[in-house]
């Protein structure tokens, strides 16, 4: 399918071949940073644009034309999963993200729906095909969804958290407990990441955005575990990126679930890491996300002090380590992505 985009940088990036400079995309690069978007939510729950395939569309195509990034990502969340489970959703702004009914007991876990629930998400399917006609081949599109621990720490919060007392707490008190709604969680990502690529994403990424509040061995167990079974009964036709923020200690973990694409923050040093991979394993990353408050020529010089340190290497995605915040000058990642796109090797 890479062969039909007219910009397949990306891909060729993803399967670790040699590009002319590295692809760029960034994560939440469709938000609240874009008065455009703005301009959509002001009429919509946060919901309803991710369950309305036009509006999802919409969303997903306004830095594929404000911003002319490389990839698109599909306009979702990775709470979407725990909605079509049973989890009682909804977001509130300045708040975030809540569920009414938090997961806490053996009657909640049984109450969750496994992956026969993926039929609810087919709204995310039919999101796939309308995106995939609006890019007509121009770029690739990616897919993702929450890895099992992220979103059992949300089931079992309530919501966002800093501590993840309450999570911690059922992992060491209820581990039985945590397993059972982390297989739950696992069975329907993969039958929502096959259902996603079945639609035609090019790319899929699994989002482990909180793995770093686990010790090495509670990542094994209860994190590690999962992703791994995921990996291994994913439909394996396009390039699977595995993601985790702050958790780069855990790459030697990541190795063994053989993704072709590893996503780390700025915690890392991206060639050391890049390094430690086999042949075959691409890395995407890691700019550090609050530069983009910085001074233009200070932006410019992070991205060619990454650029100049990855000379040479195939198989690199430049990303940030995390998301675009709400409040960052839409002109500075305008200017990333421009100073990006000139660099050359
Ligand atoms: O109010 C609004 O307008 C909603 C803000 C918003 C947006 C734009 C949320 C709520 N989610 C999203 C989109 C989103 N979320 C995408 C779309 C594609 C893109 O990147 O442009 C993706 C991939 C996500 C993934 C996501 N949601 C993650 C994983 C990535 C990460 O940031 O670590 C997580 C943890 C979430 C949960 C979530 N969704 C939204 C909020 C406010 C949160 C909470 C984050 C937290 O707990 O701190």
């Amino acid at each position: 399918m890479s062969t039909t985009l007219q910009n397949d940088l990306f891909m060729r990036a993803a399967l670790s071949q040699q590009t002319e400079r590295p692809p760029v995309w960034f994560m939440r690069q469709a938000g609240r940073f874009m008065p455009e978007y703005w301009e959509i939510k002001n009429k919509y729950t946060f919901l309803e644009m991710c369950k309305t395939p036009e509006i999802a569309a919409d969303v997903t195509m306004l830095p594929v034309n404000l911003l002319g990034i490389d990839a698109a990502i599909l306009f979702s969340d990775i709470l979407v999963t725990a909605e079509a489970m049973g989890g009682a959703l909804s977001f509130e702004q300045g708040v975030g993200p809540r569920f009414a009914n938090p997961v806490r007991t053996y009657d909640d876990a049984q109450k969750l729906a496994g992956a026969e629930c993926v039929d609810k998400l087919q709204y995310v399917a039919n999101a796939i095909r309308e995106i995939q006609q609006r890019l007509n081949g121009s770029i690739p599109l990616i897919g993702f969804a929450g890895a099992p621990f992220t979103i059992l720490s949300y089931l079992v919060e309530g919501g966002s958290t800093r501590d993840f007392k309450r999570t911690k707490l059922m992992l060491n008190n209820e581990p039985a407990l945590a397993h059972l709604i982390l297989q739950k969680i696992a069975d329907l990502t993969i039958a929502y990441l096959n259902m996603q690529i079945e639609a035609g994403v090019n790319a899929v990424q699994l989002f482990d955005s909180w793995a770093s509040a686990l010790s090495w061995n509670d990542y094994t167990e209860f994190s590690h575990k999962y992703n791994k079974y995921i990996l291994d009964n994913l439909n394996r036709t396009v390039p699977v990126i595995s993601f985790a923020k702050g958790a780069s200690v855990f790459a030697p973990l990541m190795i063994e679930t053989k993704p072709d694409v590893i996503s780390v923050d700025w915690n890392a040093d991206l060639l050391n890491l890049k390094k430690t991979l086999p042949e075959g394993i691409a890395v995407q990353g890691n700019l550090d996300p609050f530069i983009m408050y910085a001074d233009k020529p200070v932006i410019k010089a992070k991205i060619h002090e990454l650029f100049e340190r990855m000379r040479g290497e195939k198989g690199f995605i430049c990303n940030l380590g995390h998301g675009i915040s709400p409040d960052m000058p839409f002109d500075h990642v305008k200017f990333a992505i421009d100073t990006i796109k000139e660099f050359r090797y």
